[in-house]
């Protein structure tokens, strides 16, 4: 069975993964602290911000009709109410050129990535913020709303919470033995560092004090409280508001990363609690949303003790998650069972050097999404994470996740098998 006509499929990016020189960002200042957790910084990154046509056309003439990307909030206001006019012109012909190139341009409003100004008067748990995104969502929506049809507010909304969790089991298990902490890493969905990251902490704070005014700066990729969880929800619900007021016609949702949350016998209750924690805890606030991107990379298994590690001998890619595309399907009939509005797969890859393993995670994967689309499930489109080869946060650019291959030294982009392969799933 092949996908409806109008279903997308897609490849996504992140400003700060791919444009370069994000210099207003909260994420650029600390890559250049003296003790950064950043295994490098992102310099140029794959210096998408000049190349995005060269980008978009390899993705349009490989097939695909989806192109997810994010709005970098530290280009448009480098300082606190101060619009750059010049950087909001650079977005519509982003725009354009999608549209230009037949490809459904997804935008996400807020892509970890924060103004350094937001941090400084308290980040993710300051009640400021709700009033300063929504005004962002506003600002954005009255400019250029009209060539937009799908805005994602916030990526990965539920990151901050999983983080505190991962903190909390990554501090027990540093104190037990340095070898084992390195298998946190590939317990939650982005690119972390954490044992640089404890050994740099001391120094880490006095430099974020002397950078953000605190040596606790509540960037948005960081351990998040009950009460900021609650404040990003109330910002996406603030900014939602904001871009309807503007323009009704244009379908609004947010993205969860999501796990495949399985129970051995005893793990049930485990199970079940990681699955209130990363979704239907967020029910209440996404009531009524247009559409919810589901992102999905993996399974996590629960035996009588808790989270379980990758099961003996399972492949495992690059970000030392277990190779498992099943995950997927598994993931949008759960999430169905409590949300009825549209979904869109706003990620879902691999970080495999072997482009042979993308093509079969790609195959496997969509063969559920088929499945669960065929039951009628409404899954509205799928866009593989990442276009290309990119910046994975605190790892740098060593995880290679891309349909394209980037040589940052030339920015030659080689597009993979995979690329193509992706291209001629969508419907034509
Ligand atoms: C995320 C982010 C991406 C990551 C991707 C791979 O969901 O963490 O959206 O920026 O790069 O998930 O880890």
């Amino acid at each position: 069975m092949a996908f409806p006509k109008g279903f997308f499929i897609g490849a996504a990016t992140a400003a700060h993964q791919v444009e370069g020189n994000n210099v207003n960002s909260d994420y650029w200042l600390q890559e250049h602290l003296p003790h950064t957790s950043f295994a490098e910084p992102s310099g140029d990154a794959c210096d998408h911000y000049h190349r995005y046509e060269e980008d978009i056309k390899l993705l349009a003439n490989a097939g695909l009709n989806a192109y997810r990307f994010s709005i970098e909030w530290a280009r448009i206001e480098p300082e606190e109410g101060r619009y750059d006019m010049a950087e909001v012109e650079h977005y519509r012909k982003v725009i354009a050129c999608c549209r230009e190139n037949g490809v459904e341009p997804i935008v996400t409003l807020h892509h970890f990535t924060s103004p350094a100004w937001l941090i400084r008067k308290g980040g993710w748990e300051a009640e400021s913020t709700v009033e300063d995104f929504a005004r962002y969502a506003r600002f954005i929506t009255e400019q250029l709303g009209s060539e937009l049809q799908y805005v994602c507010t916030i990526n990965e909304a539920n990151m901050g919470l999983q983080l505190a969790a991962i903190s909390e089991r990554f501090k027990l298990m540093a104190q037990q033995a340095a070898e084992k902490a390195k298998s946190a890493e590939g317990t939650v969905q982005v690119g972390m560092n954490f044992e640089k990251m404890m050994e740099n902490m001391k120094f880490a704070a006095m430099e974020n004090a002397q950078v953000f005014g605190t040596p606790q700066p509540q960037i948005f990729v960081s351990p998040r409280t009950s009460e900021g969880d609650r404040l990003v929800m109330r910002a996406h619900q603030a900014a939602k508001a904001a871009v309807k007021a503007v323009n009704p016609t244009i379908k609004v949702g947010i993205t969860l990363s999501l796990h495949d949350c399985q129970a051995l016998p005893g793990g049930e209750a485990f199970a079940a609690r990681e699955w209130d924690e990363e979704f239907r805890h967020y029910l209440p606030y996404i009531e009524g949303d247009d559409f919810l991107g589901v992102q999905n990379y993996t399974r996590s298994q629960y035996g009588p003790a808790g989270m379980l590690p990758c099961p003996e001998g399972a492949e495992l890619t690059q970000m030392d998650y277990e190779f498992y595309p099943e995950a997927l399907e598994h993931v949008i009939r759960r999430v169905r069972e409590d949300f009825k509005g549209d979904l869109i797969v706003t990620e879902n890859g691999i970080a495999v050097s072997d482009d042979t393993r993308r093509v079969e995670f790609i195959r496997r994967a969509l063969q559920g999404v088929e499945a669960c689309v065929k039951d009628g499930i409404p899954v509205r489109g799928y866009c593989y994470w990442s276009l290309m080869d990119n910046f994975e946060w605190q790892k740098g650019f060593g995880m290679t996740f891309g349909l394209i291959a980037v040589d940052r030294a030339t920015q030659t982009r080689t597009p993979k098998p995979s690329l193509d392969f992706l291209g001629c799933r969508a419907a034509k």
